[in-house]
C-alpha cells in the first residue's frame, strides 16, 4: 500500500509517521508513506499557496493550483491514480469498517486543508471522498490525516506482530476491550482478578469475553446492538 499526504506542514506529519509501529512499518517497506509540501508546487514567485476569499470575509483560502500540481506529481511519481480523500468535518465519519476498506486499496492521497479551507473547485476536480474523524473543528486536516493513516497502516499485512494482531480476526471484533493488568499483583490495595493468575486458559478466555460484552453493553449500547445483530446473522 502507498499513502501520499499533501500538506503545508510535512514535518508535523513526518514526526508522527517516523515513530513506533508506523515508523517500523515504513522501515520494513510494508507501506510507502510520502509527505509532500504543497508549497513546493506553487508557480508563484513568492511561494504563495493561499489568498483572500472571493465575496469577502476574514482569513485565507488555499488555492486550487498548487494542490492540483502536487496531485499530478504524485500520479506521475507512482504511475497510478490514487483514491483522493479530503479530511473535512463535512465528510462521512471514519469507522473501523471504513479503515478496513481503505487498507485494501492500492494507493491513497490524503489532502490536508488549513486556514479557512480550500478552493471548492479542487474538491470537484480531484477529491473522491471527504472523510471526518468526528464532529469537531480543528486548525487543519493534518491530525485527521494521521489518524486515518494510523488506522489503515496497522491493518496492512505484516505491520502488527502475531501478538499485536490477534484482535484482527477474532470474535472480540466489534466489542470494546476487556480490562488489562500487569505487574505488580497488588497496587494501591487493588488486586489483579484471581482468574488471570490462575493459569486456566479457558476460564481466562471466558472471563475476558464476559468483560468485553458487559463493557460494550453499558458503555456503547449502539456497538452492542450491532454486535448482536451481526452474530445472529451468522446462525
Ligand atoms: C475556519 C473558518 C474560519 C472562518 C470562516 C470559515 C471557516 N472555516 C474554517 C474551516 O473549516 N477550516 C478548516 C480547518 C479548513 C479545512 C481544514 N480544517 C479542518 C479539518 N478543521 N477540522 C478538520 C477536520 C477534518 C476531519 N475531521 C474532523 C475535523
Amino acid at each position: 500500500m502507498r499513502i501520499d499526504i499533501a500538506t503545508l506542514f510535512p514535518e508535523m506529519c513526518e514526526a508522527v509517521l517516523g515513530e513506533s509501529i508506523l515508523g517500523r512499518a515504513r522501515k520494513n517497506n510494508l507501506v510507502t508513506v510520502c509527505c509532500h509540501n504543497i508549497r513546493d508546487y506553487t508557480l508563484d514567485r513568492h511561494n504563495r499557496v493561499d489568498d483572500s476569499p472571493y465575496g469577502g470575509g476574514k482569513g485565507m483560502v488555499m488555492q486550487a493550483d498548487p494542490i492540483f500540481r502536487c496531485y499530478e506529481a504524485v500520479c506521475e511519481l507512482s504511475g497510478d491514480k490514487p483514491h483522493v480523500i479530503y479530511l473535512s468535518p463535512q465528510g462521512r465519519v471514519l469507522t473501523q469498517q471504513i479503515a478496513v476498506e481503505y487498507s485494501r486499496m492500492e494507493h491513497l492521497f490524503l489532502l490536508c486543508g488549513h486556514y479557512e479551507g480550500i478552493d471548492e473547485r479542487i474538491i470537484e476536480e480531484i477529491v473522491d471522498e471527504e472523510v471526518s474523524i468526528g464532529d469537531y473543528v480543528l486548525t487543519g486536516g493534518e491530525l485527521p490525516a494521521l489518524v486515518l493513516a494510523d488506522s489503515v497502516i496497522r491493518l496492512c499485512d505484516g505491520v502488527l506482530s502475531g501478538s499485536e494482531c490477534f484482535e484482527q480476526e477474532s470474535h472480540y471484533n466489534g466489542l470494546l476491550e476487556y480490562p488489562q493488568y500487569t505487574r505488580p499483583e497488588e497496587w494501591h490495595g487493588k488486586r489483579v482478578p484471581d482468574v488471570l493468575l490462575s493459569g486456566h486458559h479457558a476460564n481466562i478466555e471466558s472471563w475476558r469475553m464476559e468483560q468485553s460484552l458487559k463493557r460494550t453493553e453499558t458503555k456503547r449500547p449502539d456497538m452492542f446492538q450491532e454486535f448482536q445483530r451481526r452474530n445472529s446473522d451468522k446462525c
